[in-house]
């Protein structure tokens, strides 16, 4: 026997300059093999790797090690989503250019990464903050433009006052800036907007697709932020017509209960409300109300909780069926940028309304109420929104009130009114950006020609990084003449540049189609790469993502499609979607000002990279968070030192052979029969649980129970070659089967097995069905020394289960008939004796 420490550090440099060097893990999209395409969300380079990133790249680096050893073509890529503000908020802070601070950054994170053994195909690295990037980029919003999916509108925009740029609305979480958490403000600004809106009933239905690849959670949260509402527009004319309006439109959910409007709201912002006022003695006391309401926040006006306020305008409409007068008021809770912006006041039916009505003393009227029960305007103490029956309604008087919703439209359209209308509640994606470090926005602006798409030729429209980044946190772009000042592509006359950048979002929409085929400089990809790798078959990230990007990855993929550049038939990028837990330490977030972070790279000094690996694996299922603990690493460490020392002191009587290698014939003795069971269940079992449910954390449990087995059966096995080849197949099994998660030291004990190729290369093992047998045996029943029976019972059953099975037998439940069981003495394999008196 040999005693030999394992030294993770000396196996894992070996094998990652091995790896680098042979470029083990490129991979060409000129196979036969069957694709797949693993992808975890690709960092931003803020300088170190964390906890979180290695669980996740962990995650995906077991998939794409299983994927490979089940024979498919794995692509497995990674990169940096490299702009954004912490470089320029770095270059403040320590003097630096961001493109030097990212570029460090990069080569750090890249060294640590590579540190953990991860199975990239490192020739396709991508850094979105290239030129070679980007330039792709800024053509696809060109042909956007082309297409009118990019138009440029003046609106008010959310406004990070610490950030200094816009926001989409997917940036702001519950009225803060998701990247700072300042309080959002709104300001009236002409941005450009990516037309995701054009896209809303695709985006919708196609998460249908989705289902039982996605998380339902993830499902719900954008169904609900597309937020699809359907109804009808209702046309009410104006009692006098305004400078070019005779009527106003609403837009509403409930055309069933348009008998009930007794009053009509517009947001404070609607277009005219200026009109209105003409001639109206207290206009200036609604244009004060406006001004008022205009500056509120629009999360706060958005709120349940608002108290609901208003003002007459003095003006009136004309209900659409009974020609009745409608007073025209403002109302806070109304939003400009949703449906009309102005609503059709129902106070019987919709809570807002009956506030409003209490509150202004306006009419109530009931015309939808549940069916037996007679609704009374003066008691009621809130609308009723529920099904019923419909009343004070005419000719739908009796009508259930979902046939009325349809009935209403009907007549509503036969007499011009109105028509079936659905609304979103996703916005348009604003992508301009006030900051330095992003890619720029190719357009023109000339006095004589106006706004100028430069020209594709022209592409990169390079980002200048002869820059200094401002103090103030403002970009330099405006006040940087040899960017800002050019030539009108059009006229050639003299010319400004667009100075905002585009949200870094746009970069991660279309980076996974990028990495198909990354060092393409002729174009973004090449038609044929795209077509073999895409969709990604699994992607794995963390679910702070599940609106932001993953939506307008969606969106991007259906544009690119409509423009050509991806496949028709490609509707979703992503056919699966893995959202792992976090990595918590006594049970909160790991936070610098808690003080609580582990760091990745001190870990793997002390336990090496395999260590860590396992441990994140093992603590949990993937999509579960789990707690930082050191019995937790330990126990890790100390398992792989447990497998290394079970090799190296049975190496002498270890054969080259592989997994499954042994046959039948060699398990000639009940130990080895027994080994070599446990050894094909093993592969059953991880084999369903590393597969489609990624459980790793109990394929790893049995995996650690079948080395158990082998330190138990060591003394017993003979040193024949039978018994040989039962154990080293076992161990083969081990290595195998752990190679997707400790490939280190898997493929230093592989090599040192005696195989020439490595483990990375195997075929994933193939267990035996009737390896998986049970010997089955014989034991003697005796009641009081008597026999009285006998158990057919498996070869390894233990004394509990001999026991329960023996007193459950017929045989002796007859002789033991009226007596008190004493005793029950097992004799494993051979008898059980019951003393009964
Ligand atoms: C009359 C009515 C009667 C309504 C009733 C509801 C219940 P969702 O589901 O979110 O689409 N609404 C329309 N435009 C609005 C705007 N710009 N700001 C605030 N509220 C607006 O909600 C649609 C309903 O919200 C519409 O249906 C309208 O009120 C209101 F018993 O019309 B309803
Ligand atoms: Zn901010």
């Amino acid at each position: 026997m040999t005693q030999e420490r394992y030294n993770p550090q000396a196996i894992e440099e070996k094998w990652q300059a091995r790896w680098r060097e042979e470029k083990s893990f490129a991979v060409t999209h000129e196979s036969d093999k069957p694709k797949y395409y693993v992808l975890e969300m690709f960092p931003y380079p803020s300088g170190n790797i964390h906890m979180g990133h290695v669980r996740n790249y962990s995650i995906g680096d077991v998939v794409a090690r299983c994927k490979r050893m089940q024979g498919f073509n794995v692509l497995h890529p990674m990169g940096w989503d490299a702009f954004g503000l912490p470089a320029e908020n770095a270059a403040i802070k320590h003097h630096v250019h961001p493109a030097q601070w990212t570029y460090a950054n990069i080569d750090n994170m890249r060294a640590q990464l590579q540190r953990l053994g991860y199975s990239y195909d490192w020739s396709r690295e991508i850094a979105t903050c290239r030129p070679e990037y980007y330039r792709w980029e800024q053509m696809f919003f060109l042909r956007l433009l082309e297409k009118g999916l990019v138009y440029r509108k003046k609106a008010p925009q959310n406004w990070c006052p610490s950030c200094h740029t816009v926001l989409a609305n997917e940036q702001v979480i519950d009225g803060l800036c998701w990247r700072c958490d300042s309080r959002v403000e709104q300001k009236d600004l002409t941005q450009w907007f990516l037309k995701i809106t054009a896209y809303g009933n695709e985006l919708l239905a196609d998460l249908s697709l989705l289902e039982g690849g996605w998380p339902d959670r993830v499902l719900a949260m954008q169904r609900n932020w597309i937020g699809k509402s359907t109804g009808a527009t209702v046309s009410f004319a104006l009692e006098k017509a305004v400078e070019g309006a005779s009527a106003i439109e609403v837009f509403t959910t409930r055309p069933d209960t348009l008998f009930g409007v007794t009053f009509m709201t517009l947001a404070p912002e609607h277009p005219l409300v200026e009109k209105l006022l003409e001639g109206y003695e207290k206009a200036d006391e609604v244009r004060a109300f406006a001004e008022r309401i205009r500056n509120m926040d629009r999360l706060d006006r958005q709120s349940d909780n608002l108290e609901k306020e208003g003002v007459f305008t003095g003006a009136y409409a004309l209900h659409p069926f009974t020609g009745q007068r409608v007073p025209l008021w403002l109302g806070n809770f109304v939003l400009a940028d949703y449906g009309t912006g102005a609503v059709m006041g129902v106070p019987s039916g919709d809570q807002r309304d009956f506030e409003f009505a209490r509150k202004y003393d306006l009419p109530i009227r009931v015309v939808v109420q549940p069916r037996g029960e007679n609704l009374d305007p003066a008691s009621m103490t809130e609308a009723w929104s529920g099904p019923g029956v419909m009343v004070n309604s005419g000719p739908f008087d009796g009508m259930d009130n979902e046939t009325g919703k349809k009935a209403v439209t009907d007549r509503l359209e036969q007499e011009g009114k109105g028509r079936s209308a659905t609304q979103f509640r996703l916005r348009d994606w604003n992508i301009s950006r006030q900051r330095f470090w992003g890619a720029p926005i190719p357009v023109i602006y000339c006095d004589q020609c106006g706004v100028v798409p430069e020209k594709e030729e022209n592409l990169p429209v390079l980002l200048p990084l002869d820059v200094k980044v401002r103090e103030d946190g403002r970009s330099p772009l405006p006040e940087t003449p040899a960017f800002a000042n050019c030539a009108c592509p059009r006229c050639g006359g003299p010319a400004r540049r667009e100075t905002d950048t585009l949200d870094t979002f746009v970069e991660s929409s279309w980076y996974f189609a990028r990495y198909t085929d990354a060092r393409d400089d002729k174009a973004p990809f090449s038609p044929d790469a795209l077509r073999y790798w895409l969709p990604v078959d699994q992607y794995i990230g963390g679910v702070e993502h599940a609106i932001l990007h993953l939506l307008y990855s969606r969106f991007f993929t259906k544009a690119l499609r409509d423009l050509g550049f991806f496949p028709q038939g490609l509707t979703e990028p992503f056919t699966n979607l893995l959202t792992q837990g976090m990595v918590l330490k006594d049970g909160g977030k790991m936070s610098k000002s808690k003080g609580n972070v582990v760091d990745p790279t001190e870990m793997i000094n002390k336990y090496g990279a395999d260590t860590v690996r396992l441990f994140c694996l093992f603590a949990a299922p993937p999509e579960r968070d789990f707690d930082w603990s050191d019995s937790g690493i330990e126990g890790a460490s100390r398992f792989l030192a447990r497998v290394w020392r079970l090799f190296t002191e049975e190496e002498d009587r270890l054969l080259p052979i592989k997994a499954c290698g042994s046959a039948a014939a060699d398990a000639t003795s009940a130990e080895g029969r027994d080994l070599r069971r446990k050894e094909h269940l093993t592969v059953k079992k991880t084999g369903e649980d590393m597969g489609a449910r990624f459980q790793f954390n109990t394929a790893i449990a049995a995996v650690m129970e079948l080395v158990n087995a082998m330190y138990l059966s060591r003394e017993k096995l003979g040193r024949g070659e039978a018994d040989k080849r039962v154990f080293s197949s076992a161990m083969a099994t081990v290595l195998t089967l752990l190679s997707p998660i400790t490939p280190h030291l898997c493929e230093e004990l592989w090599q040192r097995l005696g195989h020439p190729a490595p483990l990375a290369d195997e075929p994933w093992p193939q267990w035996d069905e009737a390896a998986t047998f049970q010997d089955m045996i014989t034991v003697a029943l005796q009641v009081n020394g008597k026999l009285r029976g006998t158990l057919e019972t498996a070869a390894g059953a233990d004394k509990a289960a001999l026991e329960q099975a023996a007193l459950a037998d017929p045989a002796v439940q007859r002789h033991t008939n009226g007596l008190t069981v004493r005793k029950v003495v097992v004799v494993p394999g051979k008898l059980v004796n019951i003393v009964a008196n």
